[in-house]
């Protein structure tokens, strides 16, 4: 028998305003494109999204526009229940896709711009989807190599004008997104996510973070992910409030969208938030409303350097792609570095096991992964409680505080990376005799990848990464090389990566 200890985290919730009840079923009548269209029939001259150039779109015009697109996509034979992959830089474009897609009843897949042939190919091989939307023509070459059935469209979808059929007719328990993950270990693998699951998190950010249709977010991370995708996107539209669009990350983008438009909201990864501090304009966030953290963790330091610099105090948050967001600091209470919060309204929380991993239930949670069954019932405990994979404990004030991580993953710049991944890769390679990567730490990044590789030649990272950019995308390339005379490995020949450390292979085990 496992000795198993269960302390459920309760007691400690986000306090809401005087009179609000979280009550996620009834929020936005139950789907996200449901939520989204009150506001196109309440406040269609409210702004919605703006881009970096001040090109603006209200309520009434996104309303328009996804009609216009799901009839193009309608006509094209797409029908409620399909699946389609999107990999596109943000822009308005995109999310006119990405609404058309969600208002049809389709299922959107997600997919990094980054990602490499063999990476969109195995997406494409495990979801099927009937059609892809994309702004690259290397993705769409990649996407008919797996399978020349699917259809493919610029985010514009240029398909003949038709008109759209009836909208917004999804029931709440019908998938939404596919995310893929790794998860614990092995190919990634998709988390299909509900209008229900989607909408009970974004609730429960717009009442825990105050979230109003006069706030305006800026919004400068990938819309592939959920921390762009399902909090940045789906929450301003949830809120009926209005978001700048960047198509990338730059600090002086971000100043600017703030002056030039007023903004109140920054979600952004750590690195973010690093590269924010250091810039001479730093003291210009001091304008916002809020600004959260999320996708890695916040070192302390930073977090007090930053309030230092702009009079900001992050609030930092935690959330998967499985999951949504679960844990959030409080915007009314004390922010406290170093720590994720409180379990946000209609998310429970436990610590299970020793050490303690953190275990979570909800509306928000998936229901598993798409046609792995094996994963899935791995994934969960008993009685719907999911795994995360992340280990935590609670601080003296009941905050949760993340301590580690279960599963095998590094989180570089907010992207994840499994090692397992680049291990395959780095094997192909004809020099290469074994490989084991590992997470270091960076003051930049959090954590980069790092390679430990038994070679029969010289072999330079740069060179390296020439290789690996035919198999993996360029943020999972290690960026430390160390060359070793053998891996590391216990009586049972698993690597102990725990002995791979300041580039060589400290000593025996005790
Ligand atoms: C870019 N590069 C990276 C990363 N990003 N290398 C390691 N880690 C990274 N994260 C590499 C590029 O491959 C390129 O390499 C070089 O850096 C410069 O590329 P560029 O695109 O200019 O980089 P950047 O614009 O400075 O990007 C840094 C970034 C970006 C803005 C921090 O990584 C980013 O947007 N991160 C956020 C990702 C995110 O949304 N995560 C949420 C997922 P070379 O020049 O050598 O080719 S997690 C999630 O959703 C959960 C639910 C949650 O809790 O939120
Ligand atoms: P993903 O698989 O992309 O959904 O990434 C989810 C993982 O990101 C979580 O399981 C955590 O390991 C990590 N994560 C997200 N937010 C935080 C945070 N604030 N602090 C530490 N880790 C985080």
């Amino acid at each position: 028998m496992v000795d198993v200890e269960v302390n459920q985290v309760d007691g400690q919730h986000h306090h809401l305003p005087a009179g609000v009840a979280y009550d996620p079923a009834a929020a936005g009548l139950g789907t996200l494109p449901r939520s989204w269209a009150r506001h196109f029939d309440a406040a269609p001259e409210r702004t919605c999204l703006l881009d970096a150039a001040g090109a603006a779109l209200c309520y009434g015009d996104l309303d328009r526009a996804t009609r216009a697109a799901a009839g193009r996509l309608h006509a094209s034979g797409l029908r409620r229940g399909d699946r389609v992959l999107c990999s596109a830089a943000a822009s308005p474009g995109l999310v006119i896709a990405h609404v058309a897609c969600l208002r049809l009843g389709l299922v959107v897949i997600p997919t990094n711009t980054a990602y490499r042939r063999e990476e969109i190919m195995h997406v494409v091989r495990d979801a099927r989807p009937a059609a892809a939307i994309v702004d690259a023509s290397a993705c769409s070459e990649a996407v008919r190599a797996a399978d020349a059935s699917v259809q493919v469209f610029a985010p514009a979808i240029d398909a003949p004008t038709a008109d759209a059929p009836a909208l917004d007719e999804t029931e709440p328990s019908a998938p939404a997104l596919i995310g893929y993950t790794s998860g614990t270990t092995g190919r990634p693998k998709g988390a299909v996510l509900s209008h229900a699951n989607l909408l009970a998190s974004v609730e429960a950010l717009r009442l825990a973070w105050r979230w109003s249709a006069d706030d305006r977010l800026v919004l400068a991370l990938p819309l592939f992910h959920m921390h762009g995708l399902g909090v940045g996107l789906h929450g301003t539209l949830h809120a009926g409030a209005s978001a700048i669009l960047l198509p990338r990350f730059d600090p002086d983008a971000v100043f600017d969208a703030i002056d030039a438009h007023g903004a109140t909201l920054f979600f952004g990864v750590p690195t973010m938030y690093r590269r924010l501090v250091d810039a001479t304009r730093a003291r210009e966030l001091a304008r916002l409303r809020l600004c959260v953290s999320g996708s890695a963790p916040l070192p302390a330091d930073l977090h007090r350097r930053f309030e230092a610099a702009t009079g900001q105090r992050i609030v930092e948050r935690y959330g998967m792609t499985e999951t949504a967001m679960l844990v959030s600091n409080p915007v009314d209470g004390e922010r406290r570095p170093g720590t994720v919060g409180l379990p946000l309204p209609g998310v429970e929380v436990r610590l299970a096991g020793r050490p303690a991993q953190i275990e979570v239930r909800g509306a928000n949670v998936f229901a598993g992964y798409f046609e792995r069954d094996d994963a899935t019932a791995e994934a969960f405990a008993e009685a719907g409680w999911f795994r995360t994979g992340d280990l935590g404990e609670l601080d003296e004030a009941g905050y949760l505080v993340i301590s580690g991580r279960v599963k095998e993953l590094i989180i570089s710049g907010g992207y994840n990376v499994y090692p397992r991944e680049v291990e395959d890769a780095l094997r192909l390679h004809p020099a290469i005799e074994d490989a084991a990567v590992v997470g270091t730490a960076s003051e930049e990044w959090g954590e980069v990848v790092t390679a430990y590789v038994v070679a029969s030649e010289e072999i330079e990272a740069d060179g390296l990464r020439g290789f690996l950019d035919d198999h993996i995308a360029a943020y999972k390339h290690p960026r430390r090389l160390h060359r070793i005379d053998a891996l590391p490995r216990n009586a049972l020949g698993k690597v102990q990566k725990h002995r791979l450390a300041h580039g060589r292979v400290l000593g025996e085990e005790t």
